[in-house]
């Protein structure tokens, strides 16, 4: 039946953020309430359950760090924890902490509009309910809205099409012969798995992307209890680091370093797995000649892994800095590039002219297919938002506001949409940095706000759109200080007029933080408050 409910707040998502945010919203004494598309909790771990799924940042910093209680209680089994391992931890916070009872599932926020005569969000769903909440948390994630490539002819496609973030397991690939799209991080991990079973499987790429080795591997039985008695400093360090994990970057310069050290120091990291090789110096980011050193190593990587000289060719990045689109974390990749069931199509120099019934046809050949697959990414950062109509300040919709690009003050609230934030939203570090940090950070952050704003009787708060503006040109500046935005990547963003724009925010997380807190000492400084007897409107 539908639901018509008064909030405090009402939280779009029940991925790492909505599942925080309602608790901790709940502890604040807030009446919150979470919708969430799917028919369970877990986001992004709930949705991409693809074989050969699993994260790229250490599990045990992976999690939240909001409750040590949590962290005794539960045993990672991998450093770098796979999908269902992920989703199992994330529905027991569910139960743990008894959030079902406030959670939504198999529901989709259509629409929120902002009313000013009472400075409350009116939210409605694709089921008829209506909520009528003074907050709009929006925990829709950076990764959520799948892309579907524009492929001449897909739709006339007989056989099964599956896209990574929309899985079907009871689709049987054992023997099938399978096309599939896409080498980033997704498509990276998803060939290793498939090709193990596929009959013949095709991988059409269009952009080489680099690839490090996983270096996952079981945690020892005892690894908690030796982690324990320093577990706090561990996230505290996290918390106030750039990227918002421990590891530390090491000091220098690729390009000042002597060639034998740092080949050394090079080949280290490459052994440490995936968060390593970027971190192996502090210049490689921002430095064209010191980032060409180790773009240079993991290419020769790429040549002694793959036996096929031609294949290997094509699978060589070249013409953007290592590091500035995401580096993708491997495991059986290249050893899937190496069997003779897997072939390699280079859709630059092999364009694909159309997909028929049975096969994909490129000028040169037709690969038949039983299947498709589609690792083709999402409509990165602001997808999930946009999809929503929101409606500020005189009727004004994020959409049309976010056509020449996404704004945002800190990544945490719009000017024209008040009572609203994002969690890790464009101009926030999220996508670059372990986002389970960045993701308590924000809850904290909004959470004290509705705290603060309860105690002075304060009813609205907006950014400032001057504010928003500087937040923006800082964030933009930062950006280009670095290697990013030589690439083209889906960290970009593309306006209405074809412009670029970067969309986190690339300053760090440590600075960041402090950035934030600041602004809340100082009394919301880049904000406007609105109290009881006054309207935002
Ligand atoms: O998506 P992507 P993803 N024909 O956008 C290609 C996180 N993640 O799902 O690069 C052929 O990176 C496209 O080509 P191009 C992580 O942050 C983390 O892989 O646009 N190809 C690209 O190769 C990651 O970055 C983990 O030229 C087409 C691919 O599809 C983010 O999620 C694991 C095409 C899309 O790659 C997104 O990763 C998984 C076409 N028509 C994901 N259209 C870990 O932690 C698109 N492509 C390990």
């Amino acid at each position: 039946m539908a639901e018509q409910r008064e909030l405090d707040a009402l939280i779009v998502g029940a991925g790492f953020s909505g599942l925080y945010m309602l608790h901790k919203l709940r502890q604040d004494g807030f009446v919150a309430h979470v919708v969430e598309k799917g028919s369970g909790v877990g986001g992004t771990w709930f949705w991409n359950r693809y074989p050969g799924a699993r994260c790229d940042v250490p599990s045990i910093e992976y999690s939240y760090s909001f409750d040590p209680e949590l962290e005794k209680e539960w045993r990672w089994t991998e450093r770098y924890a796979a999908q269902p391992e992920i989703l199992r931890y994330l529905e027991h916070v569910a139960r743990r902490y008894d959030l079902m009872r406030d959670i939504t599932l198999e529901t989709c926020v259509t629409a929120a509009r902002w009313d000013g005569k009472s400075n409350r969000w009116k939210v409605e769903t694709d089921k008829g309910d209506t909520f009528d909440a003074q907050f709009l948390i929006l925990g829709t994630g950076a990764l959520s809205v799948p892309r579907m490539p524009d492929i001449p002819g897909l739709a006339s496609f007989e056989g099964t099409v599956l896209h990574s973030a929309q899985w079907d397991d009871s689709v049987d690939l054992a023997g099938k012969a399978i096309c599939h799209f896409g080498t980033g991080s997704t498509g990276i991990q998803l060939v290793g798995e498939v090709a193990k079973v596929a009959g013949q499987l095709t991988v059409f790429q269009r952009t080489p992307n680099f690839a490090v080795p996983a270096g996952n591997h079981p945690l020892p039985r005892d690894y908690l209890d030796k982690l324990l008695p320093h577990y706090r400093q561990l996230r505290e360090t996290a918390r106030t680091s750039p990227l918002g994990w421990s590891h530390p970057t090491s000091p220098g310069s690729a390009k000042e370093d002597d060639p034998e050290a740092r080949e050394q120091r090079l080949e280290q990291a490459w052994q440490a797995g995936t968060t390593g090789l970027l971190q192996a110096y502090e210049d490689l980011l921002v430095d064209e000649q010191s980032n060409a050193y180790a773009a240079d190593f993991a290419r020769r990587k790429i040549a002694a892994l793959v036996k096929d000289p031609e294949k290997a060719r094509k699978l060589t990045p070249q013409g953007y800095p290592l590091g500035s689109r995401r580096m993708c974390s491997e495991t059986n990749f290249f050893d899937a590039m190496n069997r003779d069931n897997v072939a390699l199509v280079d859709v630059r120099e092999e364009p694909v002219e159309t997909v028929t019934a049975d096969a994909v046809v490129t000028a040169k050949a037709s690969y038949p297919a039983d299947v498709i697959i589609l690792a083709t990414g999402f409509d990165a950062c602001v997808g999930a938002i946009r999809a929503i109509d929101i409606r500020g300040r005189d009727d004004r919709a994020i959409r049309d506001e976010w056509d020449m690009g996404p704004r945002a003050y800190l990544g945490l609230a719009v000017e024209g949409f008040p009572n609203m934030f994002t969690i890790t939203g464009p101009g926030s570090p999220s996508v670059l940095s372990n986002v389970v940090v960045s993701i308590e950070q924000h809850v904290e952050w909004i959470s004290r706000c509705m705290v603060d704003m309860r105690e002075q009787g304060a009813s609205g708060i907006e950014a400032d759109a001057a504010a928003e503006r500087a937040w923006m040109e800082h964030a933009h500046e930062v950006a280009h200080s670095t290697l990013f935005p030589k690439a083209d990547s889906w960290y970009q963003g593309v306006t209405r007029d074809g412009r670029q724009v970067f969309m986190p925010y690339v300053g760090g997380v440590g600075a960041y933080r402090r950035k934030c807190d600041e602004i809340a000492a100082a009394g919301y400084q880049g904000f406007r408050l609105e109290h009881e007897q006054e309207e935002v409107a």
